[in-house]
Formats: C-alpha cells, structure tokens, sequence
C-alpha cells in the first residue's frame, strides 16, 4: 500500500534578490514567470497549474515552505488523524491560508528537522491558460503524477526524519554509502511517494540552509543542453558536472542558483523501484567543481 501523499506539488522560496530569480528561473531553466500584483511574492509555473513555485521577495535565501498533496478532503483528514496518533503538532490551515496557497485546504506543520512543511488538497489548475516557458522549449517539465521534483532537505536526526516520511507512506532507505574525507561513511536516505525515484532526500551532514538542492526535470534532452549551455555561457558556479546517478539513472548537473543553494536540473530518470538497492558510486560524471556547497563528497569510485 502507497501512503497517502502523491506528489511534491508545491514549493514556497524566500529570495534575496527577486529579478536574479526572474532571470535565473524564467531565462535560464524555463519556467514561466507570473506576476500579480503582489509586492512580495511572484510565481512560477512549470504545467498548467496556476504555480508550482512561489517566490517570496523577503529576502531568506533559503527554502520557505514544501507542499506535499492528497488526493481530497477525506485524505486530508486521515493525515491529520495519522498525525495526531503519532504525536505529530500541526495546524489545520484557515480559509485566507488556503486562498493564499490557492488550494481547497491544507494543514500546517514542521517536519522533524524543522522545515515548513505543508499538506494540502484541491491546487488551482489554470487549464485555460496554456504554459508558456520562460524561455523557448522542445519540451515541457516532467510533473503529472511525478510532482515537482525532488529536494534534499536538512535534518538534525536522520532516524526521525525517516520515520516522519515513513508515517505519511513514503518509501526508501540509504541509498549510497560513500566515503568522506574524515574517514567516514555518507549513508543518504532517498524517499519516494510516487513514480519519481525520490521526491525528498537526507542524511548528508550538517547544512547551512534547510535546503541543499532541488532537481527538476526536462522531458526532452534538448531542453537539458540549451539550460546546460546557458549554465556554462554565464559562468555560474557548477558543484558537480554532468554526471549520472546510480539510483535515479538520471543526467543531471548542479548548478548554483542566485539564492547560493543548488538546482540540479535532470533528464531520463527511471522510475521509482520498490525493492531496495544501495550504491557506492555514481554511473559516470558527477565531478567535484566549485566547493561550497555541501556537494564535496566524492560521488563516483576511482
Ligand atoms: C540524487 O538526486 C542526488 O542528489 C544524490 C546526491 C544522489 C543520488 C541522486
Ligand atoms: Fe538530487
């Protein structure tokens, strides 16, 4: 039995420098920038929902807030029963919450390394207005059923974290076990809710931010090159280059966003399996470059 959560639907971001974002999320990667009036905040759309990304202008730098979504109402009410029975602390969302989010409903909690999370129903889809990217595409962002992406997240307590996830259905377990350079061993956890190899990710040590990294994924290989070259054309910083994971088998690189975390931007990943595997090292690729940004650990076996 799959849990109750489908998809990372949404995701609120807190920016120091919104027009960097303007250009970075809307020339650069392709998402459709949309504005409404609002002082503090813009929108990004990658489908045809009214957003997926809210951009909040109040100057953070770092992830504001998740939203994970239900398939309804009687859903939403069986997460909260779920979370009461595990001693989990959440608020059910009022009406003005729900409206700004632009959803039915939705309840309002931390997960257990403190990151805003929120669980809702009911996103407002705008099928009359078609999606239109930020910049010309082949393609479009791999979503439906597949949510948004995925993120890493920071946690202070990896077995917590894990059971967190595991109450609201979500499955996985440590997926690689790679070696640090203090003699150590990485042993990340990869968490999925849906088709997606993982929509949430932790375990990589200590974080200055909540996030380390979002991946978001181009269903044309185009799509990936053009975003690629324009990464490199514009010199920003890459943490790791092109490369290709052993558990997702996606192509991907990552790249610096104007906020200082990471967006690795993907193609191809294969799809969630239900038995677990771990690794040791990535396919090809994957090369430290720029250091900094808590992607230092050697992800490929000489
Ligand atoms: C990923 O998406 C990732 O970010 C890492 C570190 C390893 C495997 C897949
Ligand atoms: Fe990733």
């Amino acid at each position: 039995m799959t849990g109750k959560i489908i998809e990372l639907g949404y995701m609120g971001l807190s920016v120091s420098d919104g027009d960097a974002w303007r250009k970075f999320a809307g020339d650069i990667i392709g998402m459709q920038v949309i504005e409404e009036e609002e002082e503090d905040r813009y929108y990004l759309r990658m489908d045809e929902w009214h957003h997926r990304i809210v951009v909040h202008t109040d100057g953070d730098d770092d992830l504001a807030y998740l939203g994970w979504r239900v398939a309804g109402q009687p859903e939403l009410e069986e997460v909260a029963v779920l979370l009461e029975q595990n001693g989990v602390e959440y608020r059910v969302g009022s009406e003005e919450e729900a409206q700004e989010r632009k959803v039915l409903g939705l309840l309002k909690l931390e997960d257990p390394g403190g990151n805003p999370t929120e669980i809702f129903y009911g996103p407002r889809v705008d099928s009359h207005n078609p999606f239109h990217p930020g910049r010309p595409m082949h393609g479009r962002f791999l979503t439906g059923n597949q949510g948004i992406g995925h993120c890493i997240l920071r946690q202070t307590d990896d077995d917590a974290a894990y059971k967190f996830y595991s109450m609201l259905g979500f499955r996985g377990s440590v997926e690689y076990h790679l070696p640090l350079p203090n003699g150590m061993t990485a042993k990340p956890i990869f968490m999925h809710c849906n088709d997606r190899d993982h929509s949430v990710a932790f375990g990589m040590g200590p974080m200055p931010k909540r996030i380390n990294h979002f991946m978001v994924e181009y269903t044309d290989l185009r799509d990936f090159g053009i975003t690629h070259d324009k990464i490199r054309q514009e010199a920003r910083d890459v943490a790791l280059t092109l490369g290709m994971h052993s558990n997702d088998r996606a192509l991907t690189f990552y790249c610096a966003n104007p906020s200082g975390w990471l967006w690795e931007p993907g193609w191809a990943a294969r799809k969630a399996i239900d038995a677990q595997e771990y690794y040791v090292s990535d396919i090809f690729g994957h090369d430290n470059e720029a250091e900094g940004y808590g992607m230092d650990l050697k992800m490929k076996c000489d």
